[in-house]
Formats: structure tokens, sequence, C-alpha cells
């Protein structure tokens, strides 16, 4: 049996995203390169993505984060996050998370920790009690206002963008940013997502440009509430790590952030990312601290009798 039959999680929220760390019993991926290790999960234990996010043990908003040992020993951990569709390049919510873990666990004390995930090596300083700062992959905006045209939606433009992931980051959406609405919210941005596939518009290297952000003005004291939609149709509870970097290049880019300078992103609950960006050999590095909170710790049991063992998934 390719993967444990029992599999030890502990379970945490960063400003109200959830992270599941799979700290035991998940798959053998060998010693390679942490993109390496992912395509052999891809490949070959998909269905273990699938047991550990999806229902009944799991949820569309759940991120999975899969603890592996590094290649480089000067790193804390290396880690693949997954979510109820697929895998994630790199996590700014979900790093927090499993670094607050590590520190639950005793594992790590407060300072400056190597994480190796599937697109580099980021590193996360510990400020102790759940808060991190997650200093993460270069971003970029790749392009400035591009036209998007679907029936039902008019036109729209937006930057597309690289934080980890790739974004499609739109300000003139004519969409209030309530909780209220997140019914409203979620279909206009899996309309925009639906119109960019058909559209061909994709990121560098032809990626799928598989995360909607809508902008508006702040309601809880920071410079800018969004509302991100996840690949699989999920909203991000927080304010998102790779696309508040996302957002924050494309400000550099415009004139209007500052290296230094700090940025307060809210996310749809009114939770909030504190971001600021530097800049080295021309290339953008954002740098988002939040905090984790630890909400549970057990063992998931996967029963080869359970029709259900692999996860609902459609
Ligand atoms: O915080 O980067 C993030 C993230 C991506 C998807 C969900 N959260």
């Amino acid at each position: 049996m390719p993967t444990s039959s029992r599999l030890q999680v502990i379970d945490s929220h960063t400003e109200g995203e959830p992270t599941r760390v799979v700290l035991a019993g998940g798959p053998e991926l060998g010693r390679g390169p942490m993109r390496e290790r992912l395509e052999g999960l891809k490949r070959q234990h998909d269905h273990f993505r699938s047991a550990v996010v999806n229902e009944p043990r799991g949820s569309d908003a759940l991120v999975g984060a899969l603890v592996c040992a590094p290649c480089d020993p000067a790193c804390a951990a290396g880690v693949i996050f997954f979510n109820n569709v697929g895998y994630l390049g790199m996590c700014g919510h979900g790093t927090i998370g499993l670094v607050a873990t590590l520190e639950w666990l005793g594992r790590i004390q407060p300072g400056l920790h190597r994480i190796e995930t599937p697109v580099g090596v980021v590193t996360a300083e510990l400020h102790g009690g759940g808060k991190v700062t997650v200093n993460n992959v270069p971003s970029y905006r790749l392009a400035k206002a591009v036209k998007l045209e679907a029936a039902g939606l008019g036109e729209v433009r937006g930057d597309v963008a690289w934080g980890g992931n790739w974004f499609y980051l739109i300000e003139n959406h004519g969409q209030a940013l309530e909780f209220e609405r997140l019914e409203a919210l979620t279909n206009y941005a899996w309309q925009v997502r639906q119109a960019l596939t058909q559209a061909g518009i994709r990121g560098e290297g032809d990626a799928e440009i598989d995360h909607i952000e809508l902008f508006g003005p702040p309601r809880n004291g920071g410079d800018s509430r969004n509302f991100v939609l996840c690949p699989g149709r999920a909203y991000d509870r927080s304010p998102c790590g790779t696309g508040t970097s996302a957002k924050m290049a494309c400000l550099y880019a415009d004139g209007k952030l500052a290296p230094g300078q700090v940025w307060r992103q809210e996310g749809i609950l009114g939770t909030r990312f504190e971001g600021r960006i530097t800049v080295v050999d021309g290339r953008v590095q954002p740098h988002i601290t939040g905090t984790a909170y630890i909400t549970g710790q057990s063992e998931l049991v996967l029963d080869e009798r359970d029709p259900f063992r692999w996860g609902i998934c459609g």
C-alpha cells in the first residue's frame, strides 16, 4: 500500500484560511528536489491529496501541506502544498501555518528558517506565538491591463502577475467586496477564470492563470481589500500571501509602492497581512507577515472498507 492507513496531521488557520500539515504517513517520494517529488505525488499518489483535503475529512477551503525531509539539511523542512483540485507552487498562508505548526511542536524556535518548496527555497521568520514573516519567491507583473471580453461580464481589464502562483488582478470590476456577497463574488470571479481560459490568456511558460483577485477600498484599517478565488472555486479566507505578493509587484511596477513601504492587505473576512518589498538586482522580493493559530491535532484514518477512503471528489 503506497500510503499509510493512518496520517498524523495538525490543523491551523492563518487569518481565517485553513492549513492541514501532514507530518507522517504520507507516500514515499524519494530524496530529489521538491519539484520532482511534486511530480511523483501528482503522477502516482493523487488519491493521497484527495484523502487529506476533500470531504469527508476536509473541505474545499482546506490547503494541505505535506512535510518532506529537505534536500538541504540547512532547511527546516521541505513542503508540497495542495488543495481540493490540485497542487500549489507556493502558498503564503500555508507557509505561515507550517512554521506556526513547527513552533507549536517545539521543533523550531523564533528566528529565520529556510523552507524548500517546488518553486524554490523561501525563508520565513518566526516571531513567536504563531506570527511569521514569509520572504516569498521573487514576484513580477507579466502584463498590465490585459483586456478580457466575455458574455455577461462586459469588458474587464486585469494585470497578469506571479507571486508564487499565477494571478489575474482586477480593480475595476464593479463588485462590492462584502462578505455577504460571497456567492456573487465567487460567480463573477469564476466567469473571469473561464473567460481567461477561453481567450488563451496564460502566464509565463504557458501556465494556467488559476487565481483571480478582485481589489477594492479597505474597510478595516488596511490599504486595500481583496477577494481571491482559488483554483478549486473556494475563496481564500485570508488576504492570500501569494496574491498579496503579486499585487505588491504590480504596485511597484506602477511606481505606487516603494521598497520598505508597508502595504496592509485586507481579505474578505477583514483580516490582514502586512506586506512590504525589497528589490535586489531589479527583482521584487515580497515579505508577508501574518499569524496562524493551531486548531487541532489528529490522526486521519484511511479504512480500506470505506468507499470514501480517498475522499469525495467530482
Ligand atoms: O496564501 O498564498 C496563499 C494562498 C494561495 C491559495 C490559498 N492561499
